[in-house]
Parts: C-alpha cells; sequence; structure tokens
C-alpha cells in the first residue's frame, strides 16, 4: 500500500435532495481519520475541502430532469483535477464525500492513470440510472453508470474522456435497491454482483475472495467506493437512503481487513454520511473505523 495519503473532502448535497450530506467531510475528520491512520504510520496530507458552488436555490435545467447539473458537473470536474495532481505526486487518494455523485469526478481522475481500473462499489444500491431510468432525478442514483460512459454528456465527458470503467472490471457488493433499469443494465452489461443474497448465501469471505481473483486478474488498480448505506441501517443510521438487512459491521470490517491483505486497492472514497441523520457521530465513526482495516489495522 502507498504510504503516502492525501484527503480530498468534497462537501457536495447537490446529488440527492436531504440536506445535511455536505457535512459529511467534516463529520469524518471530527470522527479522528488524520490520527487514526497517522497511527498506522501514513504521511497523511489532508488538502481540506475543494471548493463547491452552490446555487441559491435548487433548480431543475429546462432541457433535463437532472437535478443541479450545472453544479455537480463543475464539482466533479473540479474533483477530477484534485484527484489527478494528487495521483501525479505518486499520493493515494482518499476521497470523502459528500453524497455518491462525487464518484464521477473521482473516478475521472483517477481512472485515466490505469490501463484498466477495477471498481469495488460497496452500496445497498446499484447507482447505474440514466436520465431515461432514474425514478428520482437525483445524480447520486447515476454515478456507476456515466462512468460506463451511459447518461449526460456534461457528466459523462468530465476530465475530456469516455468511457471510465468497463463492466467487466466493476463488482457491486451490498445491492438490495435496485431499480428496474439498473437490472437490465447490470444483465445487459454482465455486471458481477454480489447482492444481499449472494453474501447471505455465500458469507462474506468467499465474496471477497472471489471479488479479488475476478479484478486482480485484469485490472492494473482497484478504486474502493463505499457509500455507507450499503451497511445495514442500525450501524449507520447517518445517511440519506437507508435500506433495511445490510450488510454488518463485522462483515464490513472483514471485508476491509482482506482487502487490506490483498493489497489491491489503490483509490478510495467514503460517501453518503450524513451529520444531521446521525446518531452522536456514529456514521462517521464508522466510516473511519473501516479505513483503518482497509489501511491494514489487522495487520500491524
Ligand atoms: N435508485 C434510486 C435513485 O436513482 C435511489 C438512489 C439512492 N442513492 C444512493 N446512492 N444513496 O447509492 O434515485
Ligand atoms: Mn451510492
Ligand atoms: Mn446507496
Ligand atoms: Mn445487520
Amino acid at each position: 500500500m502507498n504510504k503516502n495519503i492525501s484527503i480530498i473532502g468534497v462537501p457536495v448535497d447537490l446529488g440527492q435532495t436531504r440536506r445535511g450530506v455536505d457535512m459529511g467531510p467534516s463529520a469524518i475528520r471530527y470522527a479522528g481519520v488524520v490520527e487514526r491512520l497517522e497511527a498506522l504510520q501514513y504521511d497523511i496530507e489532508d488538502l481540506g475541502d475543494i471548493e463547491i458552488k452552490r446555487p441559491p436555490r435548487r433548480e431543475i435545467a429546462a432541457d433535463t430532469n437532472l437535478k443541479n447539473l450545472k453544479e455537480v458537473a463543475d464539482a466533479s470536474e473540479r474533483l477530477a483535477a484534485k484527484v489527478d495532481e494528487t495521483i501525479k505526486a505518486n499520493r493515494f487518494p482518499l476521497v470523502l464525500g459528500g453524497d455518491h455523485s462525487i464518484a464521477i469526478g473521482s473516478i475521472a481522475g483517477i481512472s485515466k492513470h490505469y490501463e484498466s481500473l477495477g471498481v469495488i462499489w460497496y452500496d445497498a444500491h446499484g447507482d447505474l440510472n440514466t436520465a431515461e431510468t432514474s425514478p428520482s432525478g437525483n445524480i447520486h442514483g447515476m454515478p456507476l453508470a456515466v462512468c460506463l460512459g451511459l447518461g449526460h454528456p456534461d457528466l459523462i465527458n468530465i476530465a475530456g474522456y469516455n468511457p471510465k470503467v468497463k463492466p467487466e472490471n466493476i463488482v457491486i457488493i451490498g445491492a438490495r435497491s435496485l431499480d428496474d433499469g439498473e437490472r437490465k443494465l447490470i444483465r445487459e452489461k454482465g455486471i458481477r454482483v454480489y447482492t444481499m443474497h449472494e453474501v447471505d448465501r455465500m458469507g462474506m469471505t468467499a465474496v471477497i475472495e472471489e471479488t479479488i481473483s475476478y479484478l486482480s486478474a485484469k485490472t492494473d488498480g482497484v478504486h474502493l467506493s463505499l457509500d455507507l448505506d450499503g451497511l445495514d441501517p442500525s450501524d449507520a443510521p447517518g445517511v440519506g437512503t437507508p435500506v433495511i438487512g445490510g450488510l454488518s459491521y463485522r462483515e464490513s470490517h472483514l471485508a476491509m481487513e482482506m482487502l487490506a491483505e490483498a493489497n489491491i486497492i489503490t483509490s478510495a472514497e467514503f460517501v453518503e454520511v450524513n451529520p444531521i441523520l446521525d446518531e452522536k457521530n456514529k456514521t462517521a465513526s464508522l466510516a473511519v473505523a473501516l479505513m483503518g482495516s482497509l489501511f491494514g489495522e489487522k495487520l500491524k
């Protein structure tokens, strides 16, 4: 694992309608992310939060049903540039959200540094909607489709290229709320998905073992995009779109520990922490604890 980590905060709540997720980066810092990782002998550089232009009023542009399209595209472009700089400086980008729309920018900045980037999408949702299939117009339900080159041109062309990721390089873990259009896309593109059904049947150990062998055979870097709503709401109450029946605290730590052992993760983001909906910063603290495992606490 790269021992130099740059933390990038992305205070974006524009990809959905519940306010407060823009405070996620502060909550995660308050939960002690820097101290936790410094204790593991990493060199941590906290780059602070990227500047986000916030619209005075939340509106839907006339030509699309996507909410805050222009602002999300602008934030994504800035984040992509910051992540790009970080990787050029040979540092591991650790991105703190913000809602999941920020993955559009992180992956745009990351993927151009790899021949064949793998993505682990740890989430209750597929985030594979387009304007046509989205039930909500919320862009945080679309970032994985955008990475495949499917979606609004202003989103898929962030950082000037597309697609960012091949469907066969994606593994979704923890899915339990998929829209019809997302299911269709998963089938059409052959995207590997471990829903809660597979996690229950196989156990997390086998899920992560398969994920590691599936991805390491064909990728030269793996981005972990961890949406806290992948976990059960009893463990992660501070999220905007909780779905019951989720991954447990222990399954998630096991997953992070196995990824640490396999040493395949080259960038990561932790998203959807909403401190306004949280219980005493429980979800931000969980995010930090999972980072501890991902960055090798158990291997110390
Ligand atoms: N699939 C629904 C939609 O597109 C809900 C998406 C909820 N989103 C997230 N992202 N928290 O994982 O609106
Ligand atoms: Mn998500
Ligand atoms: Mn989600
Ligand atoms: Mn549970």
